[in-house]
């Protein structure tokens, strides 16, 4: 019976840098889960759209048949479900910036990111914009192993998951060197280190399938600006 009440289950996507976060805390945790992929760009199951139906966007996480959603308010909860390996920093002041920095690459840095992968014209323009709000990642990264300082943390996780393994690909996708070493040496130094780190090795999407995803979810957004 206690096993079934600690019952947890993930709804997410291989590609989705929201539900890879989750998964790369609950490994992290050891936190056993049930996981159920959705291929979102095709179609939507209807647990999905059961379970989030505001938004039915992906991470959905269950946990004792309470539903919980958006990816920085599960990571909370399951630090302070399971308090084993803290990811959140202990002190109020350091909690309250990693949730500003992990906002910022949320909202920030993925807006201009996105915008430097569909913009076919000012192209250096959109690189210049993208590159000015990663210049305060590397400020914030200086002198320290991680974000959260000697281990990895809730802001790793968030930055990793959105910037490596995700916005990286697109721009790889095309041909863009957005995070060069010569100019961002700490930020590339920190992405070789979590690189090691296996919990976050089982969750990097693999890297061919990864552009090529990235690349039809550029597709998708020029074509709706074009009907627009
Ligand atoms: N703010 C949400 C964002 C979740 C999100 O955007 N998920 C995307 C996958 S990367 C999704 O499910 N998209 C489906 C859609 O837009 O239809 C979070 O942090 O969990």
């Amino acid at each position: 019976m206690a096993e079934k009440e600690e019952y947890v289950k993930l709804i997410g996507s291989w590609a989705s840098p929201f539900s890879r976060r989750v998964e790369m805390a609950l490994k992290l945790k050891g936190v056993p889960y049930d996981y159920s992929d959705e291929d979102y760009l095709v179609t939507k199951s209807p647990l999905l759209l059961q379970l989030n139906p505001i938004y039915k966007k992906v991470p959905v996480f269950v946990h004792k048949g309470k539903v919980l959603l958006e990816s920085h308010l599960i990571l909370e909860y399951i630090d302070q479900t399971w308090t084993r390996n803290p990811i959140l920093p202990q002190d109020p002041y350091g909690k309250a910036m990693a949730r500003f920095w992990a906002k910022f690459v949320d909202e920030q840095v993925t807006l201009i990111g996105f915008r430097s992968l569909v913009k076919s014209e000012e192209i250096d323009v959109a690189i210049k914009e993208a590159q000015e709000l990663i210049t305060y990642l590397e400020k914030e990264i200086t002198g320290k192993m991680f974000f959260g300082g000697e281990t990895i943390g809730f802001l790793d996780i968030v930055v990793g998951s959105m910037i490596p393994f995700c916005l990286v690909r697109g721009w790889e996708g095309m041909g863009i060197d957005m995070i060069p070493k010569e100019k961002f040496p700490e930020l590339n130094r920190w992405i070789e280190k979590i690189k090691e780190i296996e919990i976050v090795r089982e969750c990097i999407p693999n890297r061919e399938k990864n552009i090529e995803h990235m690349m039809k979810i550029v597709g998708r957004i020029k074509a709706a600006s074009k009907t627009a």
